[in-house]
């Protein structure tokens, strides 16, 4: 699934602005055929979370519907020309009609949907109405509502409740774009690449949309690399980069990629890409970048800002992208949904390595609903390789966060995933990241171990010198039972900006140091230890409860404004060593 781009072959439109929102609590919206429009809107911002625009509304998951207009932009040309919407977030389930005609819906918040519309747009008045609904329930993934069970330890202690840590905020949350490629487009490319010696070899797979045979000539800007091939549905060539400059988070090298198709000398379609020159994979307790030892050092995150929600801001990405290097990290996990497209964009660009994460969080293993669970978490898969597989910065998948997994029924379930991802992308490593270590059956056959840990804090609270040794012996245990490097995913401690304390005491500035800096230590001596992330780079909403003060979660190394605690600095200190 290529992302939308502009050319001479091809357009793209941001539908972005104050779109038309009623919300429908009662599903009035349904008899009254508000799929062919509605009256009595009120204005909401496009894209961004409903729940922060309105003061009456925050914590409302249920149905609403949105609405706006549009005409076709000059250059839009159905006679020639495919013309589509893609959608690259809408939390949770969509369903959307172009002209009062339906054109089907999606579920899952955080990946990208598209629709053809060429049959039914018109020069003008267009009118795009989408329904939209975020409840939370125990078949959706992820869950919500669960029925109370002290293993689920988020569910029916929070509102909304949830079965995770984050705010569940709903909406259009990403841009919604017209798109327009021509008949006989490149519908998709698949990059792949290998080092030998000083080369770089770039696999190139193109697909087209039907149309007849044609030649696809591959080129690297700015080098004389280049190849063709005649491509009817797919075709793949091999590039060869003499004295390659190859990518990592040190020197971010990308190469832009250009493949043309070409019929009789005319040019069908034209499509560029950055690509950069990679290798990641796994070897013994080492995580190899490029055939050389890689230790990541950076966080788990949100994409969560006041008023916006999770909706896409690109100066919050890019501020976030700036602590990030400020404070010396080259890696996140994107905890726990995949980011937005500009977010990759970016860390390809700026030479972060991504560990890419399904939105499967909470999820737990209760026969009722796990079938369509899995099939939910299938899909995300492969929407999310479909969308990320031809970034560098992606280096690993990640099919779960913390999962329910000491249920018979999670190794099955992760095995299929594995097995899918894999059929899809055998050149990442693929993990999850657990809260039952080194009962993780899963591990067994997942590439890499990632833990998630709160030692002197949800346990041995306030009690670093008891909790630590706990640790070590826990990290040492994963590591004898499995043999593969581990990357600690989480850990951390809530921390009230402004709040001090010596000697140091839960929630003050000076816990949240101590308890990183020793977490950092005991990594150090552990060799097979590949990786830290700590939880969390800022501050982020979550639903109320008795655990999160003012509906936040405080274990933030920056606020939620992106000020730096104390930590920041300390980190900075450790990471710039
Ligand atoms: C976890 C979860 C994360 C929470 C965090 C916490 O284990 O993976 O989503 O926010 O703990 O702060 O409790």
């Amino acid at each position: 699934m290529l992302y939308p781009q502009s050319n001479p072959y091809r357009q793209v439109t941001d539908l972005a602005g104050f779109w038309e929102l009623r919300f429908d609590p009662e599903g009035q919206g349904d008899q009254a055929g508000w799929a062919n429009g509605f009256e009595g809107g009120r204005p909401a911002a496009v894209p961004a979370s409903w729940n922060d625009q309105f003061e009456d509304w925050r914590d409302y998951l249920g149905q609403v519907w949105y609405q706006t207009r549009f005409s076709l932009p000059w250059g839009y040309d159905t006679a020639r020309q495919s013309i589509s919407l893609r959608f690259n977030s809408v939390n949770y389930i969509a369903e959307v009609w172009l002209n009062g005609v339906r054109l089907g819906q999606h579920e899952g918040g955080h990946l990208p949907f598209e629709f053809e519309v060429t049959p039914h747009v018109l020069p003008e008045g267009n009118l795009l109405v989408v329904r939209v609904e975020g409840e939370l329930k125990p078949d959706r993934v992820p869950p919500g509502n669960v029925p109370l069970d002290p293993r689920f330890t988020f569910a029916n202690q929070s509102y909304p409740p949830a079965s995770f840590d984050f705010f569940p905020f709903c909406g259009i949350q990403r841009p919604v774009l017209l798109v327009a490629v021509p008949n006989e487009a490149i519908a998709d490319l698949t990059v792949t690449t290998e080092i030998s010696g000083r080369a770089g070899l770039v696999r190139v797979k193109v697909n087209r949309f039907a149309g007849d045979a044609a030649i696809a000539r591959v080129s690297l800007r700015g080098t004389s690399v280049s190849a063709e091939t005649n491509v009817v549905n797919e075709a793949e060539v091999m590039l060869t980069v003499p004295e390659a400059a190859l990518w990592s988070p040190d020197s971010p090298n990308l190469y832009d990629l250009t493949v043309e198709l070409a019929c009789n000398s005319a040019t069908l379609d034209r499509y560029s890409l950055p690509i950069g020159i990679r290798t990641i994979r796994v070897e013994g307790d080492a995580l190899l970048l490029n055939g050389r030892p890689i230790y990541l050092k950076g966080f788990g995150r949100h994409e969560d800002f006041p008023v916006t929600g999770r909706g896409l801001v690109p100066a919050v990405i890019v501020k976030d992208y700036a602590l990030m290097k400020w404070i010396g990290a080259n890696s996140f996990r994107t905890t726990h949904y995949p980011y937005s497209e500009q977010m990759m964009d970016l860390a390809d660009r700026l030479g972060f390595m991504v560990i890419d994460e399904i939105p499967a969080v909470g999820l737990f293993f209760a026969e009722v609903g796990l079938e369509r669970r899995l099939s939910v978490c299938r899909q995300y898969v492969q929407e999310l390789i479909a969308r990320d597989k031809n970034h560098p910065s992606a280096i690993m998948w990640s099919i779960a966060n913390e999962p329910h997994s000491r249920l018979p029924a999670a190794k099955p379930f992760f095995r299929n995933l594995y097995d899918l991802a894999k059929s899809l992308d055998s050149t990442r490593p693929i993990t999850l990241a657990s809260q039952v270590g080194v009962d993780e059956e899963s591990f067994e056959f997942l590439d890499l171990l990632c833990l998630n840990r709160y030692y002197g804090w949800y346990t041995q609270s306030g009690q670093l010198d008891e909790g630590l040794p706990l640790l070590a012996a826990e990290l040492d245990a994963m590591h004898e039972k499995f043999a593969k490097p581990l990357i600690m995913t989480e850990f951390g401690a809530d921390t009230i900006a402004g709040h001090h304390a010596q000697p140091p005491e839960m929630f003050s500035e000076e816990y949240q140091v101590e308890m990183l800096t020793r977490y950092f230590g005991l990594f150090r001596s552990r060799p097979f230890v590949v990786g830290e992330h700590v939880w969390n780079l800022c501050d982020f909403k979550t639903s109320q409860s008795v655990r999160r003060m003012g509906g936040m979660n405080l274990k933030g190394v920056f606020t939620r404004d992106r000020r730096p605690k104390l930590a920041a600095h300390r980190l900075r200190e450790l990471w710039n060593k």
